[in-house]
């Protein structure tokens, strides 16, 4: 039964109706109004607005919205009286003394809508750390889990036309059983972190899609798409003006139709990231997006870009505004953050350590970048635990809905640095298995560790065997061993597969001079990456790198005065943009790479 035909009977059977959960494909493209600006918002440390004084939740909360009727009425509390907050946009940064707060923080906006008849009307949310309970009009809608993926909801009978009344109490503390769990290596930043928006659709519209090349067959383009609504049998077309490709297939009574058809498209890749325009037109909805037609696949240890083999020259990045400091989400931040890894010389970027907002994956898209996009499965993740389990895989559904369409996307990467336990095996295959299924176009991989054993790196983690491309993360240099002994190893794979290199790096304070044997200078890290760019040459299994990190992040757990002060300084840049030393080390031998590789075609 389709979700439109089950909240009919719903509400045939005046059952109560639930604000369903929407997984809406492409919503820059869909008709709609920005809610984002400043939003009125309340610190509640104590969830005072939430739960009465016997720890039950309070029928009259924050999420009401009240305001006294009359001199002798008690409120407590006034949302327009209240301080701002800027949506999107973390609350850390803003105010000096939410910069290490952790708990629920209200966010109220009032808007105007009326929604003309035969409309519908999503609120859409493109990301919320960590957990958003969502009012409208003092009902609630649902609450959402996981900081890093969009949800929606839908509010078509729930807007009251010119006075609507949205309340979001956004909640940020670390969870035992969360996705991630407790301890990371970045900062908790809280808050209505991405856009906001009310998307206004056609009764039966163009949901989700999927346009993308068959990697067995990549003369062809396979897909399917998904309407929504009580007209669900249609005609859909699928047009690539400018490759003369116009395709018809029919929708079955549930509004699905898959396709496949050939075409002959310009590939996309690294040197020419070429989109094409893709309209995707039902009688009653019209989606038009840029699409870039590539394949990867993986033959022995390669890596394969449309057939051919490529080294990913990479360096991991986290979802950190340059400059100004804080979760970055627009534009001009997606475009200096990828700008510093073009001039680096990368084609790749490791978006870690979860999914980064949309727009950076347009920019990708845009920019001629491969991207390996994660969900924060991170460290010590409570594997035995039913719910943590379905928190990951609802934030690797999202992420794949989210950003299937993308060509920049190769890489799935379902975990970091997670224990060798059969618990965590189960947990992790189950994961990939469903990544699989939603995407067969994609690599999956994971950032595994290593063994050890006097001069020999073995990448032996059995969770490799599941995976098409191994990652691993080593900090030979800095956390193990020392510069001198990088040369020495020798490097062994008990896998036939592709290796990238997720992590390698050390810290530097930029502008702290000093001998290479002396930690936090620029040299030392210089000579670190020299190291390591030289011992990595030499691993024949080696398909990709992609160092720690592009540029300095806030973390908790770096509290070295006057070096640290709660940044990790492992980036190249320093989160002013400065380039230290390490970063003409690595942009020299991306350039080397660059020029051998086209002195070998
Ligand atoms: C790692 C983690 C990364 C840390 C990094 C470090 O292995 O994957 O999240 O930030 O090391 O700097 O220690």
């Amino acid at each position: 039964m389709s979700r439109y035909s089950l909240l009919l009977l719903l509400s045939a059977l005046s059952l109560p109706v639930v604000a369903q959960q929407v997984q809406i494909t492409n919503v820059d493209a869909r008709s709609a109004i920005s809610l984002d600006g400043d939003w009125s918002s309340i610190i509640d440390p104590y969830e005072n607005g939430y739960y009465n004084y016997r720890y039950e939740p309070h029928a009259n909360g924050y999420f009401r919205n009240q305001k006294p009727q009359s001199p002798s009425d008690l409120v407590e509390y006034d949302f327009d009286t209240s301080p701002v907050l800027a949506v999107p946009g973390d609350w850390n940064s803003q105010r000096p003394e939410l910069l290490l707060y952790e708990g629920t923080i209200w966010y109220k906006r009032s808007f105007g809508y009326d929604l003309p008849a035969k409309r519908r009307a999503f609120l859409h949310f493109g990301g919320a750390n960590y957990e958003a309970r969502v009012y409208l009009n003092g009902n609630e809608l649902g609450v959402h889990s996981g900081g890093f993926t969009p949800f929606a909801y839908e509010v078509t009978d729930r807007l009251r036309g010119e006075s609507n009344d949205l309340v979001v109490k956004v909640d940020n503390r670390r969870r035992r059983d969360g996705v991630p769990t407790v301890n990371t290596d970045w900062w908790n930043y809280g808050g209505l972190t991405r856009k906001v928006r009310v998307i206004e659709v056609p009764d039966t519209f163009i949901r989700d899609y999927v346009v993308q090349l068959a990697p067995a067959q990549p003369d062809r383009v396979t897909g399917w798409v998904q309407l929504d609504g009580p007209d669900a049998k249609q005609t859909v077309t699928v047009r690539i003006p400018t490759a003369d490709v116009e395709h018809e297939v029919q929708t079955d009574a549930d509004g699905y139709a898959s396709f496949s058809f050939s075409a002959d498209l310009r590939r996309w890749s690294p040197d020419d990231p070429h989109l094409y325009e893709v309209v995707v037109e039902s009688r009653t909805d019209r989606v038009i997006d840029q699409i870039g037609f590539r394949t990867v696949t993986t033959r022995g240890s390669q890596v394969l870009l449309n057939g051919e083999p490529i080294f990913m020259r990479g360096i991991s990045i986290h979802e950190e505004a340059p400059l100004r400091g804080g979760r970055a989400h627009h534009v001009e931040d997606a475009r200096t953050l990828l700008g510093w890894a073009r001039e680096l010389g990368c084609n790749f970027v490791r978006l870690a350590h979860y999914p980064h907002n949309e727009t950076m994956v347009r920019e990708a898209d845009r920019m001629g970048l491969l991207v390996w996009s994660e969900i924060p499965v991170y460290w010590t993740i409570l594997w035995d635990n039913p719910e943590t389990f379905a928190l990951a895989m609802r934030q690797l559904e999202e992420m794949i809905a989210r950003d299937r369409n993308r060509a920049s996307v190769v890489i799935w990467s379902v975990a970091n640095e997670t224990p060798r336990t059969p618990s965590r095996l189960t947990f992790l295959n189950r994961l990939i298995d469903r990544a699989r299924e939603l995407d067969g176009t994609r690599l999956i991989s994971a950032a595994t560790e290593l063994s050890y054993d006097a001069d020999r790196v073995i990448v032996d983690d059995p969770l490799a065997a599941s995976l098409d491309v191994i990652g691993a993360n080593e900090y030979v240099g800095w956390y193990s061993r020392r510069v001198e002994d990088i040369g020495q190893l020798k490097w062994e794979s008990e896998f036939e597969k592709p290796l990238i290199m997720s992590e390698f790096g050390g810290g530097a304070k930029y502008g702290l001079h000093g001998d290479a044997g002396t930690r936090w200078t620029e040299e030392y890290q210089a000579e670190l990456y020299r190291q390591q760019v030289g011992m990595l040459e030499r691993i024949p299994f080696l398909a990709g790198m992609s160092p720690w990190i592009l540029m300095d992040f806030r973390s908790p757990r770096r509290p070295l005065p006057g070096v640290q002060d709660f940044w990790n300084r492992k980036g190249l840049l320093s989160e002013r943009g400065d380039r230290k030393l390490a970063f003409y080390v690595l942009q020299g031998f991306y350039r080397d790479l660059q020029v051998r590789d086209h002195l070998r075609r």
